[in-house]
């Protein structure tokens, strides 16, 4: 079912660079996406909310008369839920914020030189929009993962978007809503995909202009935040999710199959690999593949990402270089199942999120597990981290030096100053301590 690919005993020939490209990955072309939203987001900068309106009636087929959702509406959505359903989104609440408690930042003062101190205070950014998309599946998840963080980092003002829905009366999805109304959100609008950026970005008399954006979305949901990423802040760019799994001969052949499946699940163009020195696992798994896929409640769309281009089976000659393709490959999620897993899992560098042996499936850390699920895809995990507190502050430097402090430094500001040519930039600090 996964298309192999042997790379053992032959990892270590390769820089990381090359072994990236002879390794499975989707194309993903964002800059096609934005010439095709372009004029979108134009039109929604010029005209504002009659350009929202057009566009969702275009996109979604529904006419809104406000594009922001009655309070109402966010009450009656938490007082319907099903208390199970309710139970298991508070879980996830309470686990995501308990987790994200400690990615909080303090204010550090260091005292430089006698007198001369410069702090490091991390002030949140003032208003952030959220997306959560609707398409293949709606995700109320997301909304937990981006709001909980926002919240901790002290952010002031948080909006929601998510695609007004056909059958839920032109509000987004419910499940959404509720999340929302369990979160203490009240600000929603029924706007969906690049149309939500672009009102986030330029603003319009219905809802004011963020300062930030943040959420996944589909390949248009991206280019719109690339386009505008500069006039307001962006997370990192989100691409079709993907789950790699490395494995050995003690892995649960099942295990690996589920897991692989589960984020399939997802989209067509979802990526499942499979790292492993083991054939028998491979034929195992590819066995199970088999049998379950088509059982599975979405088989098309499972069928179609397993067997793209994008996913496969990397066989390699040992967990050392098992490592090496798991880095190079810089997985959304990595999955460790092996002997010694957190063992293995403290030599990766390269990932969203690391899922720790037998009983840490991706699909927990998606809903429960406490772990953020908005995390770098398409191998930005090299260079990004997955969604946090620190998304929404900024560190800022308050530099404050007394008057003898400055001064014994004077000399090597002046002599810096002078050998770059900008002499006043030195006369600036020399001018304090002269004579008048
Ligand atoms: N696996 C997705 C997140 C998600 N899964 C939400 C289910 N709901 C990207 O990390
Ligand atoms: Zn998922």
């Amino acid at each position: 079912m996964l298309r192999r690919i042997d790379l053992s005993g032959d990892v270590a020939r390769y820089s990381a660079r090359a072994l990236r490209e002879l390794l499975p990955r989707a194309a993903f072309d964002v800059n096609a996406a934005l010439r095709e939203i372009q004029p979108l987001l134009d039109d929604i900068a010029h005209r504002g909310t009659p350009a929202v309106v057009e566009a969702v009636e275009r996109f979604d087929g529904v006419h809104l008369e406000h594009l922001r959702v009655p309070e109402s509406a966010i009450k009656a959505a938490v007082e319907d839920l099903d208390p199970d359903l309710r139970r298991a989104y508070q879980t996830s609440i309470d686990r995501v914020r308990k987790a994200h408690e400690a990615q909080r930042l303090p204010e550090v003062v260091t005292e430089v030189a006698p007198g001369g101190t410069v702090t490091e205070r991390y002030v949140p950014v003032g208003r952030v929009g959220l997306y959560a998309p609707g398409g293949l599946a709606v995700l109320a998840s997301s909304v937990i993962m981006n709001v909980v963080p926002a919240q901790i980092a002290g952010v002031e003002s948080i909006a929601l978007a998510s695609p007004a829905q056909k059958n839920s009366g032109g509000f987004p999805d419910r499940g959404i809503l509720a999340v929302a109304g369990m979160l203490g959100i009240d600000e929603v609008y029924a706007v969906g995909g690049p149309t939500a950026i672009g009102m986030f970005a330029y603003g319009t008399d219905e809802c004011e202009a963020v300062d930030m954006i943040t959420g996944p979305g589909n390949i248009y949901v991206t280019a719109a935040k690339r386009a505008v990423r500069g006039l307001v802040g962006i997370d990192a760019e989100a691409g079709t999710t993907e789950i790699a799994v490395v494995a050995d001969n003690t892995a649960d052949p099942a295990h690996v199959a589920v897991d692989l499946i589960s984020q399939a699940e997802h989209d067509p163009a979802a990526a499942s690999v499979l790292i492993t020195d083991s054939d028998s696992l491979a034929d195992a798994v590819d066995i199970e593949l088999e049998e379950r896929v088509p059982a599975t409640r979405h088989a098309g769309r499972i069928a179609t990402a397993l067997a793209g281009e994008q996913s496969g089976t990397i066989l390699v000659a040992d967990m050392e270089e098992a490592v090496a393709v798991a880095d190079a490959y810089s997985a959304e999620h990595l999955e460790i199942q092996c002997t010694d897993a957190s063992e293995i899992a403290g030599r990766i560098r390269n990932a969203g999120a690391i899922f720790v042996g037998a009983y840490s499936p991706v699909s927990l850390g998606d809903y429960c597990a406490g772990s953020n699920h908005v995390l770098p895809t398409g191998g930005c995990a090299r260079h990004s981290a997955g969604l946090s507190v620190h998304t929404f502050l900024r560190g800022m430097h308050i530099i404050d030096y007394t008057r003898s402090a400055l001064e014994a430094v004077a000399e090597d500001v002046v002599n810096f100053a002078i050998s770059e040519d900008l002499p006043s930039h030195g006369e600036a600090v020399s001018a304090r301590f002269e004579a008048r």
